[in-house]
């Protein structure tokens, strides 16, 4: 486990706040949660966790758990507020929090997309105008003009699905849309053709960085490995029949091979995007890495007449929050299938643990538990057998905003209170203690403490 980075990753919208200050307009997430209609908590969205007041605060944690990457988002509408003209004001920002990295020696991960773009573009379209596309074009050449020298790696788009299927088809995200399958679709493309364009504009700036984008989903593990991973491996990279826009190949295939999978073409048939002549090789950039977001799963079975079906009810299989199974094998079999169809080296841009605060603040013993299993376990497990993991990115340094959940989920190393004071959770020393040596024996570490981290 060494030489890999071990950091944490936040994004803009859920942590920043300072909705309207210093130039930035309102985004899509902004608008989405402004009165709470769209929130389970009924809470609003307009001060995240106050990382842009606390950023160096917030950035000294990551330096004190010995993590030594952050991944963090840029709020589009914060550095070019009407999608076309550049607030410098905004774009200072960024440029402190990296700076503040490299002081403390932390490899800063910029995520140029985390769902939020401005409301000022999805008011003409959002991802069905073009227009949105040439936005993020020229912020990809704005954040890799800037950064150029000072950061090395770079995620394009954070799970691209939640914007598509959950944002645009299901309309539960931002912007609340339900449109139609084709159209959702578009949406697909023209997002996939926006990365295409900030991949070369990343590059043109600084041919030697390193690009990926979040693929993410749910993991599909054999119930047998000795006779069912070929199934697991096949529906993970499966298209999805309802959900449409969800699903890892349609994203990452046009990108690293240079054209939708073969499923796509027949379970879609019906209702295709547009895809102009050239549209393929804007998108197909290649990758520098797999990037992927991995939380949990669910398992893959023969049933009795010897078909294949999902299998959810495991005897023994915690839920360990609402909807969420605690399945440690999620990451090894993700990492496995990942490399063995893309065959790029991996980092893992997310993983982690909601508690839905129902341990109390600070007590939270299962996500020490998570994070060891996942740790050590799995990564460990994938990287023995040679699949190159260069590094795993926890979700995440602080409770923040989870989106339509409001401030009811739990997911940091760090919660906070009314006034955003920051308070360590027990998985905050336990993290850190692991860091401090991750060749350690993570058994006698346990044992040490006999399993408590005051
Ligand atoms: C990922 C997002 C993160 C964060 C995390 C928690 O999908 O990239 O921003 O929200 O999941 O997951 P959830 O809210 O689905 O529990």
């Amino acid at each position: 486990m060494k030489e890999m980075f071990f950091g944490a990753a936040i994004a803009s919208f859920q942590n920043e706040g300072g909705m309207l200050e210093d130039g930035k307009s309102l985004s899509s997430w902004d608008k989405h949660t402004l009165d709470g209609t769209n929130v389970s908590t009924g809470e609003k969205g307009d001060k995240g966790v106050d990382f842009y007041h606390r950023y160096k605060e917030d950035i000294g944690y990551v330096k004190d758990l010995g993590m030594n990457m952050l991944r963090f988002s840029i709020s589009w509408s914060r550095v070019l507020p009407d999608g076309f003209t550049l607030n410098q004001k905004g774009l200072d920002f960024y440029i402190k929090v990296v700076d503040e990295l490299l002081a403390k020696g932390i490899e800063p991960m910029i995520t140029l997309y985390h769902w939020d773009h401005p409301q000022f573009l999805e008011d003409i379209g959002g991802w069905l105008n073009h227009k949105t596309i040439e936005s993020f074009k020229l912020l990809a050449d704005i954040i890799g003009k800037t950064f150029k020298g000072k950061c090395k790696y770079y995620c394009t788009l954070n799970e691209p699905q939640n914007v598509s299927y959950e944002g645009y088809y299901a309309g539960v995200n931002a912007p609340g849309l339900k449109l139609s399958k084709k159209d959702t679709l578009q949406v697909v493309h023209n997002i996939l053709l926006a990365h295409g364009y900030a991949y070369r504009e990343l590059k043109k700036n600084d041919p030697n960085c390193k690009i990926g984008f979040a693929n993410c989903g749910w993991v599909a593990i054999p119930n047998d490995p000795k006779n069912e991973e070929e199934d697991a491996y096949n529906r993970f990279f499966e298209c999805e029949p309802n959900r449409i826009g969800d699903g890892r190949t349609i994203y990452q295939d046009p990108i690293v091979f240079g054209d939708y999978p073969k499923d796509y073409y027949e379970m879609y048939k019906d209702f295709l995007p547009e895809i102009k002549p050239g549209d393929m090789d804007i998108i197909h950039t290649g990758l520098d890495y797999t990037f992927c977001n991995i939380y949990s799963g669910f398992y893959i079975r023969k049933n009795e007449q010897g078909v294949r079906e999902d299998y959810n009810d495991k005897p023994g299989v915690l839920a360990y929050t609402p909807g969420y199974r605690f399945i440690p094998e999620v990451m090894y079999y993700a990492l496995k299938f990942f490399y063995r169809r893309y065959k790029l080296p991996i980092i893992i841009t997310e993983t982690g643990a909601n508690d839905f605060k129902a341990t109390g603040i600070g007590n939270d013993d299962y996500r020490r538990i998570y994070v060891d299993s996942v740790f050590l376990n799995q990564i460990k497990k994938a990287k023995d057998e040679g699949i190159p993991v260069d590094g795993v990115l926890f979700w995440t340094l602080i409770d923040n905003f989870e989106w339509t959940h409001g401030y009811d989920s739990s997911y940091g190393f760090l919660s906070f209170d009314k006034e955003f004071n920051r308070i360590k959770k027990k998985s905050y020393y336990w993290i850190k203690e692991y860091l401090s040596n991750p060749e350690q024996d993570i058994e006698l570490l346990c044992t040490k403490h006999n399993g408590r981290w005051e």
